[in-house]
Parts: structure tokens; sequence; C-alpha cells
């Protein structure tokens, strides 16, 4: 299994990612393993992430920041003794915005991976949602935790009525998904190609999504209707951090 996105890359110079491991539910049931609760679950994140920014939009949308917490790693990774990943600072004016990790004093995102299962062999990636409780990692696929917090929070949310993905949208969400995921989210594919022909490849995808989305965006206020959506932040998290990305 790849150690970092830089050996994700397939024999022909394509950008491959390998799927999430943690896929655990937090749950609103109390009597779930992972069960709903306030202070409970922290979560770890880069600012220059796109897929970590859906989950702090998703925070500041639902209004369940002060239910979940989340550190941020520093915006750049470093090599530490035995990997190249995302690192804590020391100190919390090392680096702006970045702080130590105030739950485990963990230096590297490569340590909660480790905790949380000793044959972990894959890459140590960000978001992470951690368990405070039984120490360990229950979800690192953003598009997993974005669910959760749309709806398995909504007791302790300032917003619980805001339903990003709304039972009767959820097809054209999901169409809309696919499109920007395979064509946009997955930019990616342009910045970790190590040969021309899955460059190119990429690019001509990257631009006919953007395209068919502008398309949409000069018909419509959002991209699956005139309400926002699921979508909808999918799209611009990665949108905003495409330049400096
Ligand atoms: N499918 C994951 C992708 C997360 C991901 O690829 N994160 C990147 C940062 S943008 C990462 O942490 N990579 C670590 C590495 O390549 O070593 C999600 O959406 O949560």
């Amino acid at each position: 299994m790849a150690r970092s996105a830089h050996n994700e890359v397939t024999d022909s110079g394509a950008f491959d990612p390998s799927p999430s491991t943690f896929r655990s539910f937090v749950s609103r049931d109390s009597s779930a393993r992972f069960a709903a609760a306030p202070g409970r679950y922290h979560l770890y994140v880069s600012y220059s992430c796109p897929w970590d920014c859906r989950c702090l939009a998703y925070l500041k949308l639902k209004g369940l920041d002060h239910v979940i917490r989340f550190t941020w790693v520093k915006p750049v990774f470093e090599r530490t003794n035995d990997h190249m990943g995302w690192v804590f600072p020391a100190a919390g004016d090392e680096e702006p915005g970045a702080e130590p990790d105030p739950i485990n004093g963990a230096k590297s995102i490569r340590e909660f991976y480790e905790i949380a299962s000793t044959k972990y062999a894959g890459k140590p990636s960000v978001p992470v949602l951690w368990d405070k409780q039984l120490k360990t990692i229950v979800n690192n696929e953003s598009s997993g935790i974005i669910r959760m917090l749309n709806t398995e929070f909504n007791e302790f949310a300032e917003n619980p009525g805001l339903d990003l993905y709304p039972a009767h949208l959820q097809a054209s969400i999901d169409e809309i998904n696919e499109l920007v995921y395979e064509g946009i989210n997955i930019v990616y594919k342009c910045g970790f190609a190590k040969q021309q022909g899955p460059y190119d490849e990429a690019v001509t995808k990257l631009y006919e999504a953007l395209d068919k989305c502008e398309d949409t965006l000069s018909r419509q206020r959002f991209l699956c209707s005139n309400q926002i959506t699921e979508a909808d932040v999918r799209l611009f998290t990665t949108l905003i951090r495409f330049d400096e990305v």
C-alpha cells in the first residue's frame, strides 16, 4: 500500500489514489459504538486540503464547531525520522494557525494511524475524525464525515434544520458529485501525473467539468436546484483551494 500520494502512481504515470480505510459512522443512537456526543470527537485537518475544508465548512454551516473541536496541522509536509507527511508544530507560535496536538501530544498525523491500527500500511491522510473516548480513528473519508455532520449531531447543532443531502435531491446530488469528483475534486490527477498522457487526459476532463458547472451555475444559483446542497460545498471547497494547491 502507498505511504503517500506521491507513491500512488500507476506504471503509466497516472495518479490513482487508494480508498480511505476507516469508514465507521457516528450515530445519533446513544447505544451505538460511536454515539454522537458533544466533545467526544476531534477533527484533524490541513487548511490546504480541499477534502478537509468540506468538513470545516460543515462544522460552520451546521453550527457544530462548539461540539467537535478541530486542530490543523502545518500546511506543508515535513520529514520525520521515518516518513514524510503532515506534522504538528512543536509550539503554538511556530506556524500561524497550526497548533500542537492537544489530545495525544502527537508529532505527526501518522501517529494516530499507528494508535488506531497496528497493521495500517497506507498513507496517513487528513481529515481524521478521532474518537477521544475509544482512542481510535472513526473515519478518514471526508465524504463520509460530512454525511455524519449533516444528520447525526443535530441534537447539538445550532442549525439542525439545514439538510444538505435532502431526500428529494439525493439522485441529482449523487450525479453531480460523480461529475465533480471525477473531473474537479480529483484535480490531483493533474498535479500528481508523472507522464504527459495521463496529465493531458486529466486536464481535459477537468476543464470539461468546469465548463459544465459554469453552464449550470449561469442558469441557477446552486448546482442541483435553488438551494445549497452537499454538491455545492464539495465543489466550492475544491475551487477555493485550486490555485494555491
Ligand atoms: N478520500 C480522502 C482523501 C484525503 C486526502 O487525499 N488527503 C490528502 C491531503 S489533500 C492527504 O492527507 N495526503 C497524505 C499523503 O499523501 O501522504 C478524503 O476525501 O477524505
